[in-house]
């Protein structure tokens, strides 16, 4: 037996405990000490039946992610195969219970679905996650899960991966019964009402297998979901692919499909990019000189200040939390517009399924309507976020300075201006920092945490605690103009404008991007979120930029003309009254017109360039963002990609896709995109230097942690 599993004996029922903390991960060590309890407890003739249980907060979350990087780069070649413990649980002679708490994910639902018996709390949770890995269930769970709930139900949770509830599971026929109470004194109990039965083998039991011409039509329809909404992913279609070979062939034969699949996947781009993903989410969490244990600041209620859309989605994510909100506005007409806003985004969500009635009315009682500060001294943290005006901020920010109470977090919804002017207009900057929120904030997981030079560590690590209680990924950057995200966003949506001048059409720009895997094409996204807002800090800022830079204007131009996209119902498109974007012959013709004023030459554009031109255009600012020190890691600036700006998972974030790419490939394109467009792309040094050195991005930090 290994350290990480223990055996013990209670009156004729084994107790074999899983203990690999934090999550039970099936780690070398731990398949191994199960094998070992298993063949022990069979041989041992006081003992009729077994539970097999996780020690700590959880079942078994499944393999243990850490080792498919080793496998794949040859440096392990793992230990005892899981399939084969599986078979041999299964072989026992004797029934073996397994009881479940937290989660029994991805190799962890395959272990309890090889024993003759599951039981699990009503709180546990149990899924097939690995699509979000970019691999699917290896430990035959494509074979045993249809044998258990029936092709539709595994169909969908291969394929999607999302949990089920133990409820959900035991009406699926997955779990025996649920526990209320003591788990392991109820799993304890139940194996001693079946320990005489003789045992049932989940392998053997192909009743809810239905036949192939039954199954034909839940096949076809998994495959069209998955190619809509994991548009991109190949993992879903194989994960597809092995739950129907479950219904088709013998268990051994779809387990030998389920095989090849599996191992195609796990050395697949798709799934290195992911498992970056898994953990780059987890690393983010991470602020090298804010220790885990720094005393955080207790956020028991809150007021947002600007009731527009931000601050109405801001509210709602608080409330959604069950945090208690003040929500002010300067005059009633502007609050009543904000509360009906909110009323109707909740209805929509209760519309979708997404809320209940109840769910919402609770909300919606916590979210209370102010026209004045005077509550605000009882506010443990308050969000701004009022019109994009430095002026304006540093007046509230003077006002919550006056009217919060000590050590109260005063946070900044902006999404470009600096935080330290705006702390400056208070006696208190440690309190002050940056919650930039996306939009809608209701709906998007991305949270930059702007962290300003005296924003104190406290007030950090509450903001970054707090992003997981509200159901956001928070990412700490630093206070540079448009800090992170909207900084690398600028020559993004630059390049696809000049794509646009040099040749290219509105719908080859958009296409190319959205075929790279993202969410929306750039002039799509540019329709969506108001051609004016750019238009608008482009006027701002343009005594910033430098003389005779080449600018792009054929999107001014188009302000100028009242296009403002979606709103104003033309923008790049032209969009008819359900807000369908459809291509607009005459933006094509006045931006020939424009260009050929401006004397820009008109050529022919492959998709690869548009492609090249937009992501490196992110990758190169996103290399002088990490080398100044404005985000903490490369993964950082991934996570933000994927989690604001609609960058597909499945390629691990811009920078993750660069190292993929290869940095001198990438830097040899910026270096001919420099000569042939001039200084705006001029290398980042840091590009320049790791492409020499045959590095990658992700060594940076190696570097640097090494430096520290
Ligand atoms: C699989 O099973 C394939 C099979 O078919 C078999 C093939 C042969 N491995 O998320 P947390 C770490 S594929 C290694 O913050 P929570 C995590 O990195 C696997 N490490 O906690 C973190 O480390 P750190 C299918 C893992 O309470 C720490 O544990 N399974 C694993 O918010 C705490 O994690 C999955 O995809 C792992 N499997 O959430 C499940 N899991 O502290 C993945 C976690 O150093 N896991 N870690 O940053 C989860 O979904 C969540 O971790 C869970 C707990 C819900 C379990």
């Amino acid at each position: 037996m290994s350290d990480l599993v223990q055996l013990a004996e209670e009156n004729g029922i084994a107790i074999i405990t899983i203990n690999n903390p934090p999550v039970n991960a099936l780690s070398p060590g731990v398949p191994e000490g199960i094998a070992a309890a298993i063949e022990q407890m069979d041989k041992d003739a006081s003992v009729k039946a077994a539970v097999l249980i996780g020690g700590g907060k959880t079942f078994v979350a499944g393999a243990d992610i850490k080792e498919f990087g080793k496998i794949t780069a040859g440096k392990s070649g793992g230990g005892l195969e899981l399939p084969t413990l599986l078979l041999k649980i299964e072989d026992c002679r004797k029934p073996v219970v397994m009881a479940i708490h937290g989660s029994a994910f991805g190799g962890g639902l395959e272990l309890a679905m090889s024993g003759h018996y599951r039981v699990a709390v009503p709180s546990a949770q149990i899924g097939q996650p690995e699509v979000k890995l970019g691999i699917i269930p290896g430990a035959a769970g494509t074979q045993r899960l249809p044998r258990l709930a029936g092709a539709a139900k595994a169909v969908e949770m291969c394929a999607d991966g999302n949990p089920i509830k133990a409820l959900d599971a035991l009406h699926a026929g997955i779990m025996d019964r649920l526990i209320e109470g003591d788990l392991l004194t109820g799993a304890i109990a139940f194996a001693r009402e079946i320990a005489d039965k003789p045992v049932r083998k989940t392998r053997e039991r192909n009743e809810k297998l239905g036949s192939a011409e039954e199954n034909d039509a839940i096949f076809a329809t998994a495959r069209e979901n998955a190619r809509k909404k994991q548009r991109g992913m190949a993992a879903p279609l194989a994960a597809i692919d092995a739950v129907e070979a479950a219904t088709k062939l013998p268990f051994d034969e779809g387990c030998k499909i389920e095989r090849k699949l599996f191992m195609d996947c796990l050395f697949s781009d798709q799934s290195k990019a992911l498992i970056h993903v898994f953990f780059g989410e987890r690393e983010v969490a991470k602020i090298p000189d804010i220790p885990k244990d720094t005393a955080v600041i207790p956020v028991n209620s809150a007021a947002v200040v600007g009731a527009g859309t931000m601050g109405g989605g801001i509210a709602m994510v608080l409330a959604n939390a069950g945090v208690p909100v003040l929500l002010k506005e300067a005059d009633q007409a502007a609050l009543d517009k904000g509360i009906a806003n909110i009323q109707k985004n909740y209805a929509t969500s209760v519309k979708r399924g997404r809320f209940t009635q109840a769910f919402v009315d609770e909300r919606l009682k916590l979210i209370q309507p102010t026209l004045g500060y005077d509550s605000f001294a009882s506010a443990d943290l308050v969000i701004e976020a009022v019109f994009e005006g430095m002026a304006l901020k540093k007046e509230v920010f003077a006002e919550l300075d006056r009217v919060c109470k000590p050590g109260a977090i005063l946070a900044s919804n902006t999404s470009t201006l600096n935080i330290d002017e705006i702390a400056s207009s208070t006696s208190r900057p440690q309190a002050v920092i940056g919650t930039h929120f996306f939009s809608p904030a209701n709906v998007m997981r991305l949270l930059e945490i702007v962290r300003g030079k005296a924003s104190s560590k406290e007030v950090i690590a509450t903001c970054m605690q707090l992003s997981k209680k509200i159901g956001k990924i928070g990412v700490l950057v630093g206070n540079c103009r448009g800090f992170v995200g909207n900084r690398m966003f600028h020559p993004y949506v630059r390049e696809s404008v000049f794509l646009l001048e040099e040749g290219a059409s509105v719908e080859a720009v958009d296409s190319a991007m959205y075929e790279f895997g993202m969410a929306m094409g750039p002039l799509a996204v540019g329709d969506l979120a108001g051609l004016d807002v750019g238009w608008r800090i482009r006027k701002e800022y343009r005594h910033l930029e430098k003389p005779g830079i080449r600018q792009a204007f054929a999107g001014d131009s188009l302000c100028e003309m009242g296009r403002y996209g979606q709103k104003t119902g033309a923008g790049w498109y032209k969009y008819d009254e359900n807000r369908r974007a459809l291509p607009d012959p005459e933006v094509t013709q006045l931006v020939r017109k424009w260009a050929a004023e401006a004397g820009i030459a008109q050529r022919q554009i492959s998709r690869e360039e548009i492609v090249d031109r937009c992501v490196y255009a992110l990758v190169n600012e996103g290399a002088r963002i990490l080398e100044d020190g404005y985000a903490l890691r490369a993964v950082d600036i991934d996570i933000i990609y994927l989690n604001g700006y609609g960058f597909p998972a499945y390629r691990g974030g811009p920078m993750w896709y660069a190292d993929a790419v290869g940095l001198k490939k990438v830097f040899d394109r910026v270096e001919e995109f420099h000569r042939r467009h001039g200084e705006l792309w001029e290398p980042a040094p840091l590009l320049k230097r790791l492409a020499e050195e045959g590095k990658k991005f992700a060594d940076f930090n190696k570097e640097q942690s090494a430096t520290a």
